[in-house]
C-alpha cells in the first residue's frame, strides 16, 4: 500500500531528526504513530538516549508506552525541543488544518510550545487553500453545540456534529467535549478565521494552525519509491 509506505517513510525521516537529551512532542494520527514507533526503535537500539515525550492524546500516550518512550507532563518541563505531528491539510504558507483525530486541542498546545514543529504528511495533504478538501474541526463544550453551530453557519460554514464510528452517538474528545466539523468552500483568511472561531462562546479550540509549523516533511512516491521532500 503506497500511502502506508509514504506514512512510514515520512514518520521514519522525522524520527531520525530526534536528538539525545531532548523533549519531544508526540503527535496523533496514523503518520505520527510511525514517528513514535521509530523513536522507540532508536531508543531501544541506543542510537539516542535520554529522550522523553509529551503526548498529544490518549492515542499517542498509549503508543508511547507501547514503544517504551518515557512520558512527561507539561508541569514537569519548561520547553519542548521538537514536536512531530500529522495534519489533514497543509497550505503553501505552512498553515494547517488538523483535528482529523479530534486531538487538535492538545496538539496545538504541544506543537506551538515546541522550538521546532515538524509536520509529517503524505503528498495528498498539500492544498492551495485551507478548507478545500477537509472539514474544519471545532471542539465545543456540549451545552453550547447549538448556538455555536448557528454562529458557524453565519460565518459561511456548513456545520455538522461528528458522530462516532464504533461508538453510538457523537465523538467525545479527550477533554469530554464534542466536535463540530465545518464545511467551507475554502478559508480565505486562516489567521482571522482561527481567531474568530476561537472567540465564539463555548468553543475550546479549532483545527486551524497558523504560524505554528516550522518544517513540512512530505512523503511522495517517485518512480514507485517513497521520497521525502
Ligand atoms: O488529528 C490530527 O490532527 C492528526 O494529526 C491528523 O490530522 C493526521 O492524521 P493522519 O496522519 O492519520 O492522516
Amino acid at each position: 500500500d503506497p500511502v502506508k509506505t509514504m506514512k512510514q517513510e515520512v514518520g521514519r525521516a522525522a524520527a531520525a531528526r530526534v536528538k539525545s537529551d531532548s523533549i519531544v512532542g508526540l503527535g496523533s494520527g496514523s503518520t505520527a504513530a510511525y514517528a513514535i514507533e521509530y523513536i522507540g526503535d532508536r531508543l531501544a537500539k541506543g542510537e539516542i538516549k535520554n529522550v522523553v515525550g509529551v503526548p498529544t492524546s490518549f492515542q499517542s500516550e498509549v503508543l508511547a508506552k507501547q514503544f517504551n518512550i518515557p512520558l512527561v507532563t507539561l508541569d514537569a518541563i519548561d520547553h519542548i525541543d521538537v514536536a512531530i505531528d500529522g495534519a489533514d491539510e497543509v497550505d503553501p504558507d505552512k498553515n494547517l488544518i488538523k483535528g482529523g483525530g479530534a486531538a487538535h486541542t492538545r496538539e496545538k498546545v504541544v506543537d506551538s510550545l515546541a522550538k521546532e514543529f515538524i509536520v509529517v504528511v503524505d503528498e495528498g495533504k498539500l492544498v492551495d487553500k485551507l478548507g478545500s478538501t477537509f472539514l474544519l474541526p471545532v471542539e465545543v463544550i456540549p451545552m453550547a453545540v447549538a448556538p455555536v453551530m448557528r454562529s458557524l453557519a453565519k460565518l459561511g460554514g456548513k456545520p455538522e456534529l461528528r458522530m462516532g464510528v464504533k461508538k453510538a452517538g457523537p465523538v467525545v474528545t479527550d477533554q469530554g467535549n464534542l466536535v463540530i466539523d465545518v464545511k467551507f468552500d475554502h478559508i480565505k483568511n486562516p489567521a482571522e478565521m482561527e481567531k474568530e472561531i476561537n472567540n465564539l462562546p463555548g468553543v475550546l479550540e479549532n483545527g486551524i494552525f497558523v504560524g505554528v509549523a516550522d518544517i513540512i516533511m512530505v512523503g511522495k512516491i517517485v518512480d514507485g519509491k517513497p521520497e521525502i521532500v
